[in-house]
């Protein structure tokens, strides 16, 4: 095969299985990024990001926002999912309709149609911020994935089992890459290694991550 200096777009890249019910989406985002950028600096504008701290008492050095009807939140009493930012007592920012069209093509594409996210969790890592081991458990509609879209400097994801002790498998999760979690995927094990520092176009020595959830059954 000869290689299309000329071509007006990249190549396609493939879709990658990781596991039963997750699948990467190398690259999918890319065409968004201006559109994402966006609507995530309207999100943090109104819902600045925050560390939260953890029921044990730990401040997580991941920063976080959200938008939509449901945020995720963090304090000494717990983790929920709750309508009105606890920072401001107000709603959270609306769901951008970029962010809603991305979330709903992504998952179109890895095999569920029609998912209409509740809650979107934004997450900000700079150089060392890490997410350890964890569940998300707290959605009460488990048959919806979760679609994750990474954006900025690189990241490697830890794959996890079904138990904390289980064996995981480190992914790379490049800028505009999303992955679709689902069906026997949904309740794996999963973290994020300290961020290793950088420089990228999109938003300098940051990686952020989108997560679009159904809370609601
Ligand atoms: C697999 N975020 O916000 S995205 C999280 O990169 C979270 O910020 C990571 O884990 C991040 O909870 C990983 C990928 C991801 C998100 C949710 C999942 C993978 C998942 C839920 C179930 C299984
Ligand atoms: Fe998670």
């Amino acid at each position: 095969m000869t290689l299309d200096l000329f071509a007006a777009t990249a190549p396609e890249l493939e879709d990658e299985i990781l596991d039963e019910g997750a699948v990467v989406l190398r690259g999918f985002a890319v065409a968004r990024e201006a559109a994402l950028k966006d609507a995530v600096a309207r999100v943090s504008a109104d819902a600045p990001f925050r560390h939260l701290v953890t029921p044990g008492g730990f401040r997580m050095s991941v920063a976080m926002t959200n938008c939509g009807e449901l945020g995720w939140v963090s304090d000494r009493r717990g983790y929920r999912y709750d309508p009105l930012d606890p920072e401001s007592g107000r709603r959270w920012p609306a769901l951008p309709d970029a962010m809603r069209a991305l979330a709903r093509d992504a998952a179109a594409r890895a095999g569920y149609p029609g998912f209409a996210p509740d809650a979107c969790l934004v997450n900000r890592y700079a150089p060392g911020a890490r997410l350890s081991l964890h569940q998300d458990r707290d959605e009460k509609d488990l048959r919806a994935p979760i679609v994750s879209v990474s954006l900025g400097l690189p990241a490697v994801f830890l794959w996890g089992g079904g138990e904390r002790g289980d064996k995981t498998r480190p992914v790379a999760l490049h800028h505009g890459d999303v992955v679709v979690w689902g069906g026997p995927s949904r309740l794996r094990f999963h973290g994020v290694r300290p961020l290793k520092d950088g420089d990228h176009p999109f938003a300098g020595a940051l990686r952020i991550n989108i997560t679009f959830r159904k809370v609601i059954a």
